[in-house]
């Protein structure tokens, strides 16, 4: 049973024109391409392709908007460094993410989803600036975790904890096994207070 029985998918934004109401609370889901950023979105919300995955980096170029209960929403953002996209591609891309900041009174928290074979990149540097500048606390979710033995997982999750710092809470995922589900669900939930 999801504890998010009520979930929905409201609407995805190719401009902040289209964004929903900003009322309530809502967590964003940021990170590079193919990161897993749809993924763990599913496996929080335990349905299966409820934010859409693919295998095509990239693909995501909306805002999309889910609704987990009244009030309260998850998004799922545009993924970011994806080599092959066009300066104009990027340049979309920017203005969206930042009009996505500049707007949303709304946002309680974002979760940055690094892979966690790959560790942090400019990106998700960038990304961590934008949250200490309006002031949002971030969660990041070393996905992919089942990739790695136990060992170097572990030593991944200590390496981006000590380059994070105080910028940041940091845990091991998996979409595959469902590792760490809970404590990305405890988090969440507090985001969304
Ligand atoms: N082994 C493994 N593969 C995963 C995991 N999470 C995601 N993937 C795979 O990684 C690829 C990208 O996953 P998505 O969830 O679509 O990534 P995304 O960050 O939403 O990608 P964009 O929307 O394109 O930016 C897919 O092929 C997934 O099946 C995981 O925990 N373990
Ligand atoms: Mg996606």
């Amino acid at each position: 049973m999801s504890q998010f029985p009520k979930a929905r998918f409201l609407l995805s934004a190719a401009s902040a024109s289209q964004f929903v109401p900003d009322e309530g609370t809502e967590v964003a889901f940021v990170g590079r391409s193919n990161a897993g950023k749809s993924s763990a979105i599913n496996t929080i919300v335990n349905r299966r392709q409820f934010a859409r995955t693919s295998k095509t980096p990239g693909r995501t170029q909306l805002v999309n908007f889910f609704e987990l209960s009244e009030g309260q929403r998850l998004v799922d953002l545009p993924g970011y460094g994806f080599a092959r996209v066009s300066d104009s591609m990027r340049q979309d891309w920017e203005r969206l993410i930042g009009d996505y900041f500049e707007t949303r009174g709304s946002i309680g928290g974002l979760f940055l989803i690094v892979d966690v074979r790959r560790g942090l990149n400019d990106g998700d540097l960038q990304i961590l600036g934008l949250a200490e500048a309006y002031e949002l606390p971030v969660h990041v979710l070393l996905s992919k975790a089942d990739k790695l033995k136990r060992g170097q997982a572990a030593t991944a999750l200590q390496a981006a904890r000590r380059e994070v710092g105080e910028r940041a809470t940091v845990q091991l995922f998996s979409a595959l096994k469902r590792t760490g589900v809970d404590e990305a669900r405890d988090r969440l939930t507090r985001c969304l207070k």
